[in-house]
């Protein structure tokens, strides 16, 4: 993601309205007269106060009482992500640490495995996060965005004996957490642990400087695929109007992180499109990318993400896969749903799983062999399930 950056750009930048009066002066003089300043600013700053009363009321008061208790006793503050980051545990683990640091805590962000590269780019401090503890010298652990120790990979299998006896407090949003530690706040309204955590700074009446706030708004426009996921509610909007309030910037998270690619992955993307198949009326559409695709585009395997979920976001389409051959010359399948279609479902029968919506298999076999087999798997699976809500596979499809 890193490699091309000479995509064209949206025409102009757009003018930003001003947030905090005094971070931004300078776009505040193109957007506005002189003679308006002290008004706008001062409308401004009025403005992002009652958002913030109105989500400092969100929390159940106790809760977040006794765990600004734990953080405000605490001087050296271990700060845990969970294992196969996401920007969620990340931005809200550094968000955290921004927060925490001007109280003169000494923080330190743990993550069993790396930052992935292509969150680097919107993730200030994420040079700091360490996949390994320096020592077990903290005070306090905070866990985020997982509620169960195991989450958090190698670095609770290296230190069981440390965080089975330390002091834990626990964030989360996940309706499966069980929750951990000696104050767990899991809080499954939110969109995302950085939305229970803006509201948790704005009760306790912490500042969120900029940089906390760049990591937080990651958070929340990644676990909402931008403010999409159905997760989203009036109080995440809220939440996402409070971190612009106080500097962060909505497409500096949302254009790498969805927009960005290498010319290789629009060549690959291009030559997979320019051939996708569909049957069954279009509700079953397929596209395939072979180790000469990836030569001729000059791609790595990886720049196929993506291109199932792309596919399934065309009308009328029940099940939507990507098959890719692998070095070994088996093939790698992708296969995405829309409701009430199952994917999880078709994988398993190959050994593969995932979700509902999105599962993943392996095909031993080459690409057209795989194709057939996966398209009669496919054929069958919505047979079934159009069987049991009695329509028709051969029907064209409503859209
Ligand atoms: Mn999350």
């Amino acid at each position: 993601m890193q490699e091309t950056r000479e995509t064209p750009e949206t025409p102009e930048t757009p003018v930003r309205p001003a947030t905090t009066p005094a971070a931004t002066t300078e776009i505040v003089n193109t957007h506005f007269e002189d003679a308006q300043l002290p008004a706008q600013l001062r409308r401004l700053a009025e403005r992002k106060t009652q958002v913030g009363n109105i989500l400092a009321g969100e929390i159940d008061h106790e809760l977040a009482t006794r765990a600004w208790e734990l953080l405000s006793g605490a001087t050296d503050i271990l700060i845990l992500a969970h294992e196969h980051p996401d920007p969620d545990t990340l931005g809200s683990a550094l968000g955290l640490m921004y927060a925490l640091e001007p109280l003169g805590k000494r923080c330190v962000v743990a993550c069993a495995d790396p930052v992935p590269a292509d969150f680097r780019a919107f993730l200030p401090g994420y040079e700091r996060v360490v996949s390994e503890l320096p020592n077990e010298d903290f005070d306090l652990v905070v866990a985020l965005d997982a509620g169960d120790l195991t989450r958090y990979g190698s670095l609770y299998d290296n230190h069981k004996a440390f965080f089975d006896a330390a002091l834990l407090l626990n964030m989360d949003h996940h309706v499966t957490s069980p929750g951990i530690g000696v104050c767990a706040i899991i809080d499954v309204p939110s969109a995302a642990t950085a939305e229970l955590l803006t509201i948790f700074l704005l009760h306790v009446g912490q500042p969120i400087p900029r940089l906390a706030a760049d990591c937080l708004l990651a958070g929340i426009i990644t676990d909402t695929r931008a403010f999409e996921f159905d997760a989203t509610t009036d109080r995440t909007l809220l939440a996402g109007a409070y971190l612009v309030a106080c500097g962060a910037i909505p497409e500096a998270i949302i254009k790498p992180m969805y927009r960005l690619k290498p010319l290789a992955k629009a060549r690959l993307w291009g030559r997979a499109l320019s051939a996708v198949r569909d049957t069954a009326g279009g509700r079953i559409v397929w596209a395939q990318i072979s180790q000469t695709d990836l030569a001729a585009a000059g791609a790595t395997s990886d720049m196929d993400d993506g291109l199932s979920t792309y596919l399934v976001d065309i009308p009328g389409v029940a099940y939507a896969a990507l098959l890719r051959e692998s070095l070994d010359g088996s093939t790698r399948v992708s296969l995405r749903t829309t409701a009430p279609y199952d994917a999880a479902a078709v994988c398993a029968q190959f050994d593969g799983g995932g979700h509902v919506r999105a599962a993943g298999c392996t095909l031993h076999m080459g690409l057209e062999e795989a194709s057939q087999t996966l398209v009669a798997a496919l054929e069958a699976a919505l047979e079934a399930a159009l069987i049991s809500t009695g329509r028709s596979a051969q029907s064209p499809h409503p859209a």
